[in-house]
């Protein structure tokens, strides 16, 4: 019978504690079907994201002759998928891993991260920012929260609320460094506080995309990179663009209803273990709205 697993790149850290990164893409993909192979940036403790303190291995110098061994043994991907990078070297390595690696039919996703909630993660300074512009240029797919899109449109400041109007301005500024498809995942929704959701454009269709589900005030870490795993490994099993960020939205927010009434500190991240199985069946789409530009 012939091998049908779908193999992913999956370019991000390992934090030993906290669900992000690998150690929430992994058990995703995994369960979605999907072969994950993780090319690790760094190694940490824990995430950065409500700890004090984590300890800190960048894996730069080693990254070089990992993708070399790779290319030795001649394996390619269905998807690239990079996130959390450790340094500046590192945009480079991703660069290049993606001009050798892609294929025609190679899905390459950015998820440009590199903070949250206004501000930047403990572990980058504002020079990072025009380095991961460089790298978005690459990608078809980009998934920035709203705090990373206003970074990467190079704005100072982040807005508290904006209108869907103005969203789609943001969209298509960033569809204009290179991706053909744009996801602002996190974005609030200024006619209804009792929503929020993801919007995205596609630039082939001049489409936008707006997915809502109802806003519960609780922010986990470690979502982004599960709702975008979501995405891709619904993208690779066959499904449009806009069911795939539908299934992905859809089980942000049944994680963190899963999880809000459970008391732990939010900065362990959602309680992903309860609701894996979830991935295995496909589940109604919701009502997303389609807007024609
Ligand atoms: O989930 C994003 C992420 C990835 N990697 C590290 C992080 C965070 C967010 O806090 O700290 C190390």
């Amino acid at each position: 019978m012939e091998n049908t697993i779908k193999r992913v790149a999956a370019i991000h850290d390992l934090s030993g504690f906290g669900r992000s990164s690998l150690t929430t893409i992994i058990p995703t993909l995994s369960t979605m079907g999907i072969q994950v192979c993780p090319l690790p940036t760094a190694i940490l403790s824990n995430h950065t994201g409500g700890f004090e303190t984590f300890s800190y291995v960048d894996l730069t110098d080693s990254m070089e002759d990992y993708i070399n061994h790779w290319k030795h043994i001649g394996i390619n991907f269905d998807c690239i998928y990079s996130g959390f990078l450790g340094s500046g070297r590192q945009i480079d390595i991703v660069s290049q891993f993606i001009d050798d690696f892609h294929e025609d039919r190679t899905l390459v996703v950015v998820d440009p991260v590199m903070g949250d909630n206004g501000h930047l993660y403990a572990s980058f300074t504002p020079d990072f920012i025009p380095l991961m512009r460089k790298l978005v240029a690459k990608a078809h797919i980009i998934t920035p929260n709203l705090t990373e899109a206003a970074f990467l449109l190079g704005m100072k400041e982040v807005p508290q609320t904006i209108t869907k109007e103005e969203t789609i301005v943001w969209l298509k500024q960033l569809a204009k460094l290179g991706p053909k498809m744009v996801v602002i995942t996190s974005v609030p929704d200024s006619e209804d506080p009792t929503l929020t959701g993801v919007m995205a454009y596609e630039q082939e269709s001049n489409t936008i995309w707006k997915i809502s589900y109802k806003y519960i005030p609780a922010s986990y870490p470690g979502t982004g990179d599960t709702f975008a795993s979501v995405m891709i490994g619904s993208l690779l099993q066959g499904e449009s663009f806009p069911v795939a960020l539908d299934r992905a939205a859809q089980f942000i927010s049944q994680c963190i209803k899963a999880s809000i009434g459970c008391h732990y500190p939010k900065r362990e991240g959602i309680l992903l273990e309860r609701e894996l199985e979830f991935l295995r069946n496909r589940p109604q789409i919701s009502d997303f709205e389609m807007i024609s530009c």
